[in-house]
């Protein structure tokens, strides 16, 4: 039996380690591919030659080509530009979405069934390009942002608390910005409530280090933005399709109604299977949680009428 494919469109920083990460996993053949001649090509060699250290069977080809894509199952795309330090993630949208349109009409040729993750920002407004380009229907188009936003969180909370991060249950919905809607009323310690654990005003600092996160990365690193955490979520996304694993993650999904969005995509707890998307949870929210879900929506909708198709 064939092993799965899994494509990765860009072969950056986040790219690079994706294709570490499902290698190490021994969850798919990847195929990196790049517009910069060269790059997927060398960081494919580079990663075979650990293959033999890491005791995987799956391997890593680099193309320039959509067509050495072909028949894959899962594509996820970190294709554009990432953000230098006093960029918002808005401020990529143009460019982006020019390289969204070569990506989606690529992918389609290759592989008109596959599911595609999308992590290139700004994130609810290039999943949504994405969808439309391909012309794919929505459950298998989807994006990555709660996954990350969400282990922000935890780790935060763990920091603080001195536990282990992976029994921290906590949430992140809305867009993936400025406006992005942490949960501490569903958080808790395998639990244990957040609320019954911290004072307001620490979980408040939490809260907002956590919509700040990706900016503390950049302002760090100066040359660009997080590549490892963005890396290990979306691949923890791929696993769930590929392994029709049906975890439910925080995800960008196309909403038709669903917390009065309609025709946008914003983050959600969605479970995810081998057909994507397979079904949307609703929580129910209290009035203020609603409040900040509204704005996160209105945000996501402006972005989203800058769009030009
Ligand atoms: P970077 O290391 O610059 O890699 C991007 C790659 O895309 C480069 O190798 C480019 O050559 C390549 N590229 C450019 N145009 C095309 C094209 N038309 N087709 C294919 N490849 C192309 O960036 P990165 O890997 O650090 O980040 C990639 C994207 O992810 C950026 O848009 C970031 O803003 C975004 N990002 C999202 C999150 C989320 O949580 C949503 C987190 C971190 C970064």
């Amino acid at each position: 039996m064939a092993r799965p494919r899994i494509s990765l469109i860009g072969a950056g920083n986040i790219g690079g380690v994706q294709a570490q990460l499902i290698v190490q996993k021994q969850l798919a053949d990847v195929v990196l591919f790049d517009v910069v001649e060269g790059l997927p090509q060398g960081k494919a060699l580079d990663i075979n030659h650990a293959l033999d250290a890491w005791g995987t069977s799956c391997t890593v080809t680099g193309t320039n080509s959509y067509e050495d894509t072909a028949g894959s199952d899962v594509y996820i795309v970190t294709a554009g530009l990432a953000r230098k330090p006093g960029m918002s993630r808005d401020d990529l949208l143009s460019t982006n979405l020019g390289i969204m349109r070569q990506v989606a009409e690529g992918i389609r040729k290759a592989s008109p069934d596959a599911v595609v993750i999308v992590v290139s920002n700004p994130l609810d407004a290039m999943v949504y390009a994405m969808k439309e380009i391909s012309g794919f229907p929505p459950q298998r188009v989807f994006g990555q942002a709660g996954v990350l936003d969400s282990a922000r969180f935890k780790f935060f909370v763990a920091e603080a608390l001195g536990v282990a991060p992976r029994d921290v249950v906590a949430i992140v919905l809305g867009g993936h910005g400025d406006t992005m809607v942490p949960l501490p009323r569903h958080c808790s310690v395998n639990g244990v409530p957040l609320t019954e654990l911290m004072d307001k005003a620490a979980i408040d600092a939490i809260v907002e280090r956590v919509q700040g996160a990706g900016g503390e990365v950049v302002g760090l690193l100066k040359t660009g933005s997080a590549f490892v955490s963005p890396a290990a979520a979306s691949v923890a996304m791929a696993e769930s399709v590929i392994l029709d694993q049906k975890r439910v993650l925080p995800c960008a999904a196309w909403l038709d109604g669903e917390y009065g969005a309609s025709g946008v995509y914003m983050g959600v707890p969605v479970q995810i299977g081998a057909g994507g998307v397979e079904r949307i949870f609703e929580i129910e929210l209290d009035a203020s949680e609603k409040k900040l879900m509204q704005a996160s929506l209105a945000h996501v909708e402006k972005l989203i009428s800058g769009i030009e198709l």
